[in-house]
């Protein structure tokens, strides 16, 4: 079976995430989508927030599972017996960082590769941080977010 981990903060889980989540299901036969357990950031949503959301929004997919995991990721790969780890790519600046961790994840554990995803054009400037702040100033964040996404933000500062 090939299996890949598409691990990240998910916070919130964007629809730059879910067109990612949704391409690279096609190409594996399952993938595990882990949310980092990060105790010190202050997220929005927190860890159990995140994966109900994440569950919420891959329902008719099939072949997805939702994970968290805390410490390093190269480990919790070893540990889930997988080999793949899924990562999406929106601009050269992410293209640094993102070769950065793949080959130091691959240092960890060379047993691992990391497959790059290009980004969809409509979503190429899409990110959690950006939705939290346009979201925080009473921006219309509606079509950046997956719609039960939208609305639990909007409950969360009530
Ligand atoms: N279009 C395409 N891809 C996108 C979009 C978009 N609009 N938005 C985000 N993505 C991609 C990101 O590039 C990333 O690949 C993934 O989706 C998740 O994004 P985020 O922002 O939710 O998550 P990040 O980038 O904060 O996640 C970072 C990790 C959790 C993967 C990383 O910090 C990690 O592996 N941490 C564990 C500790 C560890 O092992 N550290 C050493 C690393 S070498």
């Amino acid at each position: 079976m090939k299996i890949a981990v598409y691990p990240g903060s998910f916070d919130p889980v964007t629809n730059g995430h879910l067109d990612i989540i949704k391409r690279s299901s096609k190409l594996f036969d399952k993938i595990i989508v882990a949310v980092l357990h990060n105790p010190n950031k202050t997220p929005f949503f927190s860890v159990e927030e995140r994966l109900e959301l994440l569950r919420k929004v891959t329902e008719d997919i099939g072949n997805i599972e939702i994970d968290c995991f805390s410490g390093l990721l190269a480990e919790y790969v070893s540990k889930k017996n997988v080999n793949s780890i899924v990562k999406g790519l929106r601009a050269v600046s992410d293209f640094e960082y993102e070769f950065q961790m793949a080959l130091m994840n691959r240092k960890l554990n060379p047993e691992v590769e990391t497959i790059f995803m290009m980004t969809s054009s409509e979503y190429s400037y899409l990110s959690s941080s950006l939705v939290k702040e346009v979201f925080k100033f009473h921006g219309c964040i509606k079509g950046l977010v997956p719609d039960e996404v939208l609305e639990a933000m909007r409950k969360k500062i009530k």
